[in-house]
């Protein structure tokens, strides 16, 4: 397969005015008609005789005409993937009639059929594999849709923007017309047929113009759609809040589907979703569930500026929309919700997805200079770190220059498709700050790391911070020019008191821009203990050599949320690691005193948001600490917190047992800020219970399960007691569980992930019998996530057993997933290409197994970069 450079970029040849689609949707087959309108691109130095249109393998061309012409066989070639027309004037229109198979569509790119509902999923590349096109975002397109279906059994028929005409053929089938006034390229455009019901509701503009909302999905649903309702609307006032961004067509769209590859898909005014992204009901939700459902529609609103209104003009330019979307996404949830507690989840899950991306053999920087398959850079270093970059801007410019440079981007783009530097002019036009440095961080990839180092000047009261600057080697480049990093900082008294720093201020942002510099603070009385990367604001690994005192002290009294929990965090790394080098050693464990007092003190704290204290006394995850090991030792980081939980578990007993108690809710269950956080503490608190040895936790949990009237406390309750040495209990709990749940698929998914993430041996035989069950299809990517995901990305002790079973089980996968679903194989593959950091043998057996899928035939291109580039 061939690498596509960013470097060879060029602006098309032709450009597409308009674009007319007929889909005349058959049981056999789907027709596609097309009339373009194409016009020669007057920027285009470049003048070609012929067109070269983008089409898929699978397409079958009935008919194709230039101005009425009827082309013949002699006029044009079809190649793997593109068709040429040998000669066209500047100026034409031309008609196309392919033959298409959705029902065979298994990779869920382009038209297919989800449970017997047609819908698309055109980003990246999938329009073409629905008729040929200049499949590219910088080929933008005013597009008129007519889909013609069967009406009995498709009464539903959807297309981009509003609905302008309709009629009923006198065979049974029926018609409906959709215009989309704003020009898109190919990768938004989406259409949907099925019997489906939907809810409604209206939103008023803030200029005063009436939209109407409608959710869809299969009839079983419509009562799980009115959180999704409510987080669209308030959305939708954020944007125009936050940003001024007005929605601009009649009607806004959601359709929920249950064959997804991703979560959701932003196509203008008609958004497709995965069903566990926009469904939520108290009985079958989690709070995180419903969190998710209102970050998910929230951030696909907010494509419809960031994304569709302003576009990409190429896919290395896909963190331009995703990571602008994903930091306002995650500003309207810390909004909605708690502030501290968004920020600690967001950073847990940079800090370990996407260092780990950072650090293997897929690390690309947030603008990748080259890709074999675009599908492969949906990544966490494009959407986490790409939000990451853009929040930034916002630490170094300010809110209100940064709202300025908002502004100025969208008001000088609108309607267009550009790069990350037009995003970054934006910003640097608005403030009058110079921003080519800090541009570094689209372009090189890696974790930068560092060194702090301080001293304290009594005579003087002068207090000194000596910042080291480094950034490993990543495969596109071994050494690394310095990043401009904004490093917040505050600095507290022996008291605990924050000390005023510049002009009064308590947090300043120290701009580091070269590998190393030492930066001076003066008219400090005391020697302070540093608070140092408040609020996470770089997304760098930083070395500090704090004492667990300071640690403990700085739990206390820091006034920043987030670094309080960040020195538990640390103490907690501090704490494991010696765990960890004990268990290696096959030294005894014994656990520190400095953390039972730490937490006990957290834990008496009625004051604290209880959601805080639950992630305050969470662990260090085996996620994070094999991302901060040199090589990963799965067994020991698993035996060391195992210990750490149950000695805690003893020693915290009583406390637990009290906040377990003050978390009990007598009022209706909301999915509030309120409430999701005193679930959260709540079920915490069980899950050191049931360690605690005592067989009343278990009945406990049993009640729990039994009597819970949400999805969160009942599989909180399930998850715990399956995961926990109460073996003999589980069984029942969930056969109970399925067969109260077996016909809503989002909580079977669930009943799948509890055991594919099951520590306990036989986990692995277990996942095997359930790919046997009828809750399991392997064309549903859901379901493949939560069993085969779940045991190969949550179930570490399992998935690499000494054996290399995991291994084996995850490539016989890949290799059968590589020929239904690419996209879905390559992201499975995941967890082999990070072999470097596991010791000799299960780096020999991990290879072993990547060999075999690079072996086997006809690798999809998802599936051979992801391999060929680890290997
Ligand atoms: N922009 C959407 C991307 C997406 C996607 C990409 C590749 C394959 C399938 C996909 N489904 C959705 C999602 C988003 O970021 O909003
Ligand atoms: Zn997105």
């Amino acid at each position: 397969p061939s690498v596509i450079y960013l470097k060879d970029y060029q602006v098309p040849p032709f450009l597409i005015e308009s674009t007319q689609l007929r889909f005349e949707l058959e049981d056999d087959r789907t027709l596609v008609k097309a009339e373009l309108r194409l016009t020669r691109n007057p920027e285009c130095q470049v003048k070609p005789r012929g067109l070269l249109m983008h089409g898929d393998e699978s397409l079958r061309l009935c008919r194709l005409a230039v101005d009425g012409q009827v082309l013949t066989a002699k006029d044009y070639s079809i190649d793997a993937g593109t068709l040429t027309i040998a000669e066209v004037p500047d100026q034409f229109i031309l008609e196309s009639v392919v033959e298409i198979d959705p029902a065979k569509n298994t990779a869920l790119e382009g038209l297919y059929l989800s449970d017997g509902v047609y819908c698309t999923q055109c980003e990246a590349e999938g329009f073409r594999r629905i008729t040929y096109y200049l499949d590219r975002p910088d080929v933008m397109s005013v597009f008129t849709t007519t889909v013609v279906a069967d009406k009995a059994r498709f009464p539903v028929l959807l297309s981009n923007g509003n609905p302008v005409a309709e009629g009923d053929d006198s065979d049974g089938r029926h018609w409906v017309t959709w215009e989309d006034p704003f020009p898109k390229p190919a990768y938004l455009f989406a259409l949907v047929a099925g019997d489906l019901k939907h809810i409604e509701d209206t939103f008023t503009t803030a200029s005063g113009k009436q939209v109407a909302l409608r959710l869809f999905a299969e009839e079983k649903d419509l009562d799980k759609l009115d959180h999704a309702m409510t987080s669209l609307k308030a959305s939708m006032r954020w944007d125009e809040q936050v940003y001024g961004r007005e929605y601009d067509l009649e009607i806004y769209m959601i359709v929920a589907v249950d064959f997804f590859n991703m979560g959701a898909m932003e196509n203008k005014g008609l958004n497709v979703f995965n069903t566990s992204c926009v469904l939520a009901s108290q009985k079958t939700t989690t709070d995180a569930g419903f969190q998710r459902v209102e970050a998910v529609v929230a951030h696909e609103y907010f494509h419809n500026w960031s994304g569709n209104r302003v576009t990409c003009r190429d896919w290395f330019q896909l963190s331009l929309k995703e990571g602008f979307t994903v930091f306002r996404d995650a500003e309207f949830s810390a909004d909605m919700n708690s502030r501290t507690v968004k920020r600690v989840e967001d950073v847990q899950l940079l800090r370990t997805a996407q260092f780990s991306e950072d650090a293997g053999p897929m690390a690309h920087p947030v603008r990748p200079a080259s890709f074999i398959e675009i599908s492969n850079f949906y990544t966490m270093t494009v959407y986490e770190k790409g939000a990451e970059v853009v929040r930034m801007i916002h630490t170094l410019l300010g809110p209100d220059q940064f709202r300025a440079g908002s502004d100025l981007y969208f008001e000088r783009h609108d309607g267009q498709a550009v790069t990350t530097d037009d995003f970054v002019a934006a910003m640097e036009a608005a403030s009058g700050r110079d921003l080519t440095q800090f541009k570094r961080w689209y372009s090189q990839a890696g974790t930068p790391v560092l060194d702090i180092t301080d001293e304290y000047d009594p005579s003087e009261s002068v207090y000194r911070l000596r910042v080291k600057q480094s950034c490993p080697p990543t495969p596109e480049a071994s050494e690394k020019a310095p990043f401009h990093i904004p490093l917040q900082v505050g600095l507290l008294s022996p008291e605990g008191t924050d000390m005023p720093l510049e002009n009064g201020a308590t947090t300043v942002t120290l701009e580091l821009t070269e590998s190393e510099q030492t930066f001076t603070f003066t008219g400090i009385p005391q020697k302070p203990v540093p608070s140092l990367l408040r609020g996470f604001s770089a997304p760098v690994k930083l070395n500090y050599a704090y004492s667990q005192a300071e640690l403990v002290f700085l739990m206390q009294h820091d006034s920043d949320g987030f670094n309080r929990w960040e020195a538990a965090q640390k103490l907690g790394v501090i704490i494991l690691q010696a765990l960890i080098a004990d268990y290696q050693a096959g030294r005894e464990l014994i656990l520190s005193d400095a953390l039972v007092g730490a937490y006990r003190a957290v834990l008496n704290d009625t004051t604290l948001d209880p959601a805080m204290v639950a992630k305050v006394l969470t662990l260090p995850s085996q996620a994070y600490l094999g991302e901060l090991s040199t090589q990963i030792d799965v067994d020991a980081i698993h035996a060391a917190r195992e210990f750490a939980m149950n000695a805690l578990a003893c020693a915290l007993e009583a406390e637990f047992s009290q906040a377990y108690k003050r978390c009990l809710i007598d009022v209706a269950y909301q999915p509030s800020a309120e409430q999701v956080a005193q679930r959260m503490l709540k079920n915490l608190c069980l899950s050191y219970l049931l360690r605690a040895g005592k067989p009343e936790y278990l009945a406990l949990a049993q009640q729990q399960f039994s009597d819970a009237d949400n999805m969160t406390d009942e599989q909180a309750a399930l998850a715990l007691v399956v995961h926990s040495n109460y073996q003999d209990a589980a069984p029942a709990m969930l056969s109970q569980f399925y067969s109260r749940w077996s016909q809503e698929s989002l909580v079977v998914n669930s009943w799948l992930a509890v055991q594919a993430s099951n520590p306990c041996p036989g986990a692995l035989s277990q996942v095997e019998a359930l790919m046997q069950h009828e809750a399991f299809n392997m064309k549903n990517p859901n379901k493949v996530r939560s069993l085969i995901g779940a045991f190969c990305g949550q179930n570490p002790v399992n998935f690499h057993a000494k054996d290399g079973s995991g291994y084996r089980f995850l490539a016989d996968q890949v290799v059968a997933l590589n020929e239904l679903n690419p996209q879905i194989a390559s992201r499975l593959v995941a967890p082999l290409t990070k072999w470097k950091r596991y010791d000799e043998t299960r780096q020999q057996l991990m290879r072993d197994q990547l060999q075999r899928i690079m072996d086997s035939a006809e690798l999809s291109r998802d599936v051979y970069e992801v391999v060929s580039k680890s290997i």
